[in-house]
């Protein structure tokens, strides 16, 4: 019997108040587990907890920025105390600059890799002890098309997530051995806050030409919505993967199989 169960586990998302990490968040408390968030700020923190109690979800939430090494270890220390050791991280922080490669300046660039590389390099770090002392665990790396592919005005979320696909292979290759499954999840273009001003109308209501752009790149002909990455996360979070370790699974309604609608 396939298990897609995961009753008594504890996630840890972070940057869960909103978006992709809720949607996934929520998916992970029906499917029985204990939900952790963490954000970057208590009011980011406060609106989030409102929400999944809304939903039904008794979440513990918590204010960390995930580049700030001090600052995991102590929420890790924290959760162990309040919650338990945790099962499951999703690393979901992160931030986009959309600025023409010759105008950023390298405090960006670096500001955009720090957070959705180097934190979730510290994370995995501070979250790895415990899974090895309960002799399981799963780590899932939120990715990107950009891990992939590039476009003009991105270079350091492109970097960013190509980076953390190499990283999500790396944890794989060292742990393992560990029963530990380190996988990717890589959304495609997914209707929330982030990407809201490539979707605005203009003053007479038309489309925005990169709404259009990317529904003529995408088979399944619409944006995706949080809720599509509810199962792909609930199966890697769970007994039904754990022979799948270093994948990155591309949920983009087909983006990176098709050239684009032909003229
Ligand atoms: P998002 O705005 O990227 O949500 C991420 C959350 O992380 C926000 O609450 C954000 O707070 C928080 N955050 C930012 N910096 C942080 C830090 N240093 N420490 C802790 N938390 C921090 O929205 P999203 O669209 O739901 O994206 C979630 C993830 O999926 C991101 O990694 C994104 O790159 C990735 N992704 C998104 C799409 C898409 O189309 N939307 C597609 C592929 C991948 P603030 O609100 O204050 O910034
Ligand atoms: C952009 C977008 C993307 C998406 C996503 C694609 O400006 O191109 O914000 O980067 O958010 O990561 O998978």
């Amino acid at each position: 019997m396939v298990n897609f169960r995961l009753d008594g586990k504890i996630a840890l998302v972070t940057g869960a108040s909103y978006g992709i990490g809720m949607g996934m968040a929520l998916a992970l408390a029906d499917a029985g587990a204990k939900i952790v968030f963490n954000d970057i700020n208590a009011e980011l923190v406060e609106k989030g907890l409102a929400e999944y109690k809304a939903q039904g979800v008794d979440a513990h939430g918590y204010v960390c920025d995930v580049t700030d090494e001090a600052g995991v270890n102590a929420m890790f220390k924290q959760i162990r105390t309040d919650v338990g050791i945790v099962d499951i991280l999703i690393n979901n922080a992160g931030i986009i600059k959309r600025i023409p490669m010759l105008e950023m300046t390298a405090d960006d660039f670096r500001k955009v890799v720090d957070i959705h590389l180097s934190g979730s390099f510290l994370m995995a770090k501070a979250a790895l002890p415990g899974m090895l002392e309960k002799g399981h665990g799963k780590i899932i790396n939120i990715c990107s098309m950009m891990s992939e592919l590039g476009r003009e005005t991105v270079s350091g979320y492109a970097a960013a997530k190509g980076g953390l696909k190499m990283l999500t292979k790396n944890i794989c290759s060292e742990f393992g051995h560990a029963n530990i499954q380190c996988n990717g999840i890589g959304p495609g273009y997914i209707a929330t806050p982030q990407t809201a001003p490539l979707r605005e109308k203009d003053a007479d209501g038309n489309p925005h030409p990169f709404d259009k752009f990317i529904l003529s790149k995408t088979p399944a002909g619409r944006w995706g919505v949080p809720e599509d990455l509810a199962g792909p996360a609930v199966f890697l979070a769970g007994d039904a993967s754990n022979f799948v370790n270093g994948h990155i699974l591309y949920v983009d309604g087909g983006i990176l199989a098709y050239i684009g609608k032909q003229p």
